[in-house]
């Protein structure tokens, strides 16, 4: 597997420079995260650094992508959907990125899913509140993600949600599924 000082270098030079800066956001709140909540530093590190890999391709490099690895249809012209699925399949073949949950937690960093690993949840809520994000509720859902994550999860969810019915934008089953579970465990 390729070392953290290539993969960055790697994103350094191929993402924009707003969105290489978000990523060193998440791997700041990731492994601030990681520490409190006694996740794995390294492995939280590393899937926040690489997260995005996938987020600068264009449409058409999506959609070509979406075919070659033969991604479900509902991909197609959805780059800000398909970008974590592509992420995964770029750190696999390009990168020789090996470990699972690593992998997983770029998998389902932009909808989550249903009973998500510490690592995942971690990564999903990071990427909603590092410190470049600067809607009117993230200071205020950074403090409440070190106290509690999974109230935190389940608040960048629902903003999630309401966000994309507001824009007509169709709900990925994982989405919903990731809000009814948290939805259920927090009573
Ligand atoms: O890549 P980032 O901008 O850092 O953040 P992200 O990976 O969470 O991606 C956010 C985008 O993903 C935003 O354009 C909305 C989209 N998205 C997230 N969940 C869903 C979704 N799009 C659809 N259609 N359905 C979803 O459930
Ligand atoms: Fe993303
Ligand atoms: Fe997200
Ligand atoms: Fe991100």
């Amino acid at each position: 597997s390729i070392s953290m000082e290539l993969m960055s270098e790697y994103l350094k030079r191929n993402l924009k420079p707003r969105r290489y800066t978000h990523s060193l956001g998440v791997v700041e709140t990731a492994t601030r995260l990681a520490e409190i909540y006694g996740a794995n530093r390294e492995k939280a590190h590393l899937a926040a650094l690489v997260h995005d890999i996938a987020k600068c391709l264009t449409q058409e490099e999506s959609n070509r992508l979406v075919r070659f690895y033969g991604l479900p249809w509902k991909y197609r012209n959805n780059q800000p959907l398909a970008h974590s699925k592509l992420g995964v399949a770029l750190l696999r073949d390009e990168f020789g990125v090996t470990d699972e949950e690593v992998l997983s937690a770029v998998s389902y960093h932009t909808t989550g899913k249903a009973e998500m690993s510490l690592l995942e949840e971690i990564i999903y809520v990071a990427d909603a509140i590092e410190p470049g994000r600067d809607y009117e509720d993230a200071p205020r859902l950074r403090a409440l993600a070190e106290k509690d994550l999974h109230a935190a999860c389940l608040e960048v969810l629902e903003f999630s949600i309401r966000d994309l019915k507001s824009s007509h934008r169709e709900i990925d089953s994982d989405t919903l599924k990731a809000y009814t579970y948290l939805r259920q465990i927090i009573g």
